[in-house]
């Protein structure tokens, strides 16, 4: 559901960012759509007793980006229990994984999308099996600092998409600054002519 809602937020995002950049560029940019979640390993809700690695496959290639792509998984005392960094090929993110005590897990994810725009979301499991890891308090992967407030990055094409309003507007409107200045002085001029 959670996953369900994420991708939701980056869909609403998506519609926002392609409405502010039709407006800010006249509508030259065609809108893209994000890829999405089409099945992982384990799955929303699944019940394991067993497990070594995630693997989760998306609708088209991910784009490579350095540290863009991350998978974690947080157990029931908060800790890290991917054992790896996550490895991309293709559509498909995968991380190894070492589970601690039998609880309530998360895969916690973000992935860069073919068209550039992050997406995210969460994947809860309960872990059945025995303990073989006590985790570790921060990712082994350095660059899954942080993943653990990845969620939010789903409202990161908004921000992205402001911006381009934004200066669509700064320059609409220095657009409009600028016809009045030159007015002004032809107004000047003339009236100096006369
Ligand atoms: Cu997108």
């Amino acid at each position: 559901m959670r996953t369900r809602n994420a991708l939701r937020r980056v869909l609403a995002g998506a519609v926002v960012v392609a409405a502010a950049m039709t407006a800010a560029l006249g509508g030259a940019t065609a809108a893209s759509a994000h890829d999405s979640l089409v099945s992982s390993s384990p799955a929303d809700g699944d019940s394991v007793s067993t497990l070594s690695e995630v693997t989760l496959d998306f609708s088209a290639n991910l784009l490579g980006t350095d540290g863009g792509n991350l998978v974690i998984v947080v157990g029931p005392d908060g800790r890290h229990y991917e054992s790896e960094c996550t490895a991309l090929a293709g559509p498909t993110l995968t991380t190894a994984v070492a589970l601690g005590e039998p609880g309530d897990y998360q895969v916690e994810w973000r992935a860069v999308s073919s068209d550039g725009h992050p997406v995210s979301g969460v994947i809860p499991f309960t872990y059945t099996g025995e303990g073989v890891s006590s985790g570790a308090e921060e990712s082994p992967c350095a660059a899954a600092v942080g993943a653990g407030e990845a969620a939010p990055a789903t409202d990161t094409p908004a921000p992205a998409g402001m911006s381009g309003l934004t200066i669509g507007l700064l320059a609409g409107g220095g657009a409009v600054v600028l016809v009045g200045i030159l007015i002004v002085i032809i107004l000047r001029t003339r009236g100096r002519e006369d």
